[in-house]
């Protein structure tokens, strides 16, 4: 290795040092303020959401790793670990308290769970740590069709939720 080589390299590795102790220092307090956050008093005019709130429908939605079973090394090394949610598409109707149960099913992996309507307005963000169970009733008071992401991967882990008109 000539000397000019060596030097590039050194001086490459502290610049990745330095920007990966810059992307620490700056993501833990972003991180601290994006816990998570419930509909204010303005949005719960479109979604209002209770931690233990009395439900009339349920629905349980996991977070599965793709591909299931034995990964090809190859698909691995090419896109990475694959998250989605399972089922990505949700039925609720308007006026309805439905709980929503998130099973973190990763040991290794904490998801969220961030709620938008049509408009792409943020209504509402959840986390989802490992291995648990996290559960809030939301009650959709506009019909329509909103998106939920898990910010952290993304774009393949997202869904949708239909609130169609109330059940008779
Ligand atoms: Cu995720």
């Amino acid at each position: 290795m000539s000397r000019q080589f060596e030097a590039i390299t050194k001086a490459g590795g502290l610049a990745a040092v330095s920007i990966l102790l810059a992307a620490v220092f700056t993501a833990i307090p972003l991180a601290r303020a994006e816990d998570g956050y419930l509909p204010t008093a303005a949005v719960s005019k479109i979604v209002s959401a209770a931690p233990d709130g009395m439900a009339r429908a349920a629905v349980v939605i996991l977070t599965e790793a793709l591909p299931q079973g034995q990964p090809d090394p190859g698909e691995e090394k090419t896109f990475g670990v694959l998250y989605v949610f399972s089922p990505r598409v949700v039925f609720v109707h308007r006026e309805e308290p439905t709980s929503f149960s998130f099973w973190n099913l990763q040991s290794d992996e904490t998801h969220d769970f961030m709620l938008t309507n049509g408009s792409g307005q943020v209504l509402m963000k959840m986390m989802l740590p490992e291995l648990k169970k996290t559960t809030v009733t939301l009650t959709f008071h506009q019909e329509g069709l909103y998106t939920f992401y898990c910010t952290m991967h993304q774009p393949e882990m997202s869904g949708q939720i239909y609130v169609l008109p109330p059940a008779h």
